[in-house]
């Protein structure tokens, strides 16, 4: 022991770890298993400011959703045994969004573990899967080591999720050690052999098409990404709920390579002869479920750059597989000089095909959503961040609002529904000079209303859309097609969603035709408090493009 060090308890010395790692914002819910942590906290509370929230699912998704805003690991503290389950679904949405995520979670003292002492779990086996790497600290004078462990885990190749236990005593034991320095980010770059290869499949190219998707990105990458395409004449899409990654006005941008993907879009990826894939995983959503490419040896021939090594030839066998950080990979892009005339006609044709898809589509009812959001999409300053969850609701934002850049979107890639809210109030909390909207449907909004709290607590003032249509729709939907006219666990009875957010001290207005939107979202916007819009629609209007009967009437036609 270093005599010139001063001595401190765990949690001080976790909190110094924090603030030596860069962090500003942390979420969690408090437990009296970590204790020493929030003891630490009032020391440094001037650099660390710890959000309290109401439910360990709504903070969990306050820290994904600030690490896919900032590219810094979204911080969790959540106590151990049913704060670590509550936790979990923003973990599993950091997972599968490659979001870097530190979550530290209470756990019993070594003096009892391994008895099912009150609220033990193993982490190791519960988080296993939904992390890229889940430690324990055992020892006081480790905790600066594992922490930096995890922070580079957390951002190196792959961004995504890590897990620290802290059992109680080692956070309550004296420790005099020194901290580590910032963490630095660890991503790999193309070879130059790579690049050379991938300039003359795509010169080599009739009919080439670029997906872009995953995590690991920033707003200069992006930047950048979009004048090379342009300046090389290409067309291109984005992987679901990543609409962001190219701003949505650019004469490249194709759409949303996601659920209910324009079908033109679809057939222009089906026939493409060479895919450049950046960032995006491949996943099912980005697929068509497996279809849009023949898995694992796809039709197209694959350019697939991704930051994670072992998600290269994980399910597509890639012609050219890159390993490559995203940054890294657009810098490479920079010296590939490409020659666009073969191909400028189909990109402008894929952009035609573009706005002629986002054109809004009749909807039944007095309120018309699609309404609703071109007239957002109008209004809102460019840089507004729009947060969703997860229903059918999500689908008219998915066509009809354009992403204006990096980070005007924050949606949970895993389908996880209560995620707008939460994440909106995070990002409110990180850049409280932008806008903030979370578009949420009435199921999903309840899913993590309670935060409505934290919103009014720590003065957020974002807006909140709450799309009732009185039902799950989305299941609804599916259970039309599947079973028609069995309706069965998908109608919902609502609360007076204006009065919920009043009684949280915050604005809240209804309303149910289309001229009524603008002057109560301005209305909203004046407040200057956490304000929520409810939206009656019409349950007919299932989609944008069909209505529930319409749903019914081709499956009864169908079993016929
Ligand atoms: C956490 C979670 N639970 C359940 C589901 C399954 N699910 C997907 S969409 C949906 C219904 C969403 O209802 P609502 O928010 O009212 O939107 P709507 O489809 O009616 O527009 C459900 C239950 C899910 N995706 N995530
Ligand atoms: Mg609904």
């Amino acid at each position: 022991m270093r005599h010139d060090l001063k001595v401190r308890h765990g949690g001080r010395i976790l909190a110094d770890a924090l603030v030596g790692h860069g962090v500003q914002l942390a979420f969690g819910v408090p437990g009296e298993s970590y204790l020493p942590v929030l003891d630490g906290f009032h020391d440094v509370a001037d650099r660390l400011k710890f959000i309290v929230c109401r439910q360990e699912g709504g903070a969990s998704y306050m820290a994904e959703a600030y690490g896919k805003l900032t590219g810094q690991p979204g911080v969790l503290f959540v106590t151990r045994g049913p704060g670590a389950t509550n936790g979990a679904i923003g973990v599993h949405t950091g997972h599968q969004d490659s979001t870097p995520m530190v979550v530290f979670v209470g756990q019993v003292g070594n003096e009892f573990a391994e008895r099912e002492a009150f609220q033990e779990i193993d982490y190791r086996r519960m988080y296993g899967p939904l992390t890229k790497w889940v430690g324990q600290i055992d020892r006081v004078e480790r905790i600066p080591e594992y922490v930096s462990h995890a922070f580079h885990t957390a951002m190196a190749g792959r961004p995504g999720p890590v897990l620290l236990a802290l059992p109680e005593d080692m956070l309550f034991a004296e420790g005099a050690v020194a901290d580590v320095p910032h963490y630095k980010t660890v991503r790999p770059a193309p070879a130059p052999a790579d690049m050379d290869a991938l300039r003359k499949m795509l010169q080599a190219a009739e009919r080439p098409f670029v997906i872009l998707g995953g995590g690991g990105w920033d707003r200069a990458s992006c930047d950048q990404l979009r004048a090379w395409l342009e300046g090389a004449q290409l067309a291109a899409g984005t992987s679901f709920r990543c609409q962001d990654l190219l701003d949505n006005r650019s004469p490249s941008y194709a759409g949303d390579v996601g659920i209910g993907i324009n079908p033109r879009l679809a057939q222009r990826i089906r026939e493409a002869d060479v895919v450049l894939v950046a960032g995006a995983r491949l996943g099912e959503m980005t697929t068509g479920g497996y279809t849009l490419f023949q898995a694992p040896v796809p039709s197209q021939a694959l350019i697939h750059v991704h930051g994670g090594a072992e998600d290269l030839g994980r399910v597509y066998h890639a012609a050219l597989p890159i390993n490559s950080g995203m940054a890294n990979f657009v810098e490479a892009l920079a010296a590939v000089k490409l020659d666009g005339a073969k191909w400028a006609a189909r990109t402008r044709q894929a952009r035609e095909d573009y706005q002629a898809w986002t054109e809004v589509q009749p909807m039944p009812g007095k309120l018309h959503y699609g309404e609703v959001v071109k007239w957002l999409d109008a209004a809102l300053p460019e840089d507004a961040i729009v947060c969703g969850g997860a229903g059918n609701f999500s689908g008219w934002v998915h066509r009809y609002f354009r992403y204006k850049g990096f980070r005007t979107q924050l949606g949970s890639t895993n389908g996880s529904m209560g995620y707008g809210l939460p994440a909106a109030v995070a990002a409110k909390l990180a850049a409280p000079q932008r806008t903030v909207v979370a578009i949420t449907g009435d199921g999903d909004f309840l899913m993590n209303g309670q935060e409505l709290a934290t919103a009014a607590q720590y003065g957020a003032p974002i807006i909140v859309l709450v799309v009732n249509n009185g039902m799950y729709g989305t299941i609804r939907m599916h259970q039309e097609r599947e079973y028609p006219g069995r309706i069965s666990a998908t109608e919902l009875k609502n609360p007076d969603f204006a009065a919920y957010a009043r009684a949280f001290g915050g604005h809240g207005e209804r309303v149910e035709s289309t001229d009524q939107f603008a002057p109560a979202f301005e209305r909203a916007r004046a407040s200057g408090k956490p304000a929520l819009i409810e939206l009656r629609i019409d349950p007919e209007a299932i989609t944008t493009g069909t209505t529930l009967s319409a749903v019914r009437k081709q499956a009864l036609e169908r079993r016929r």
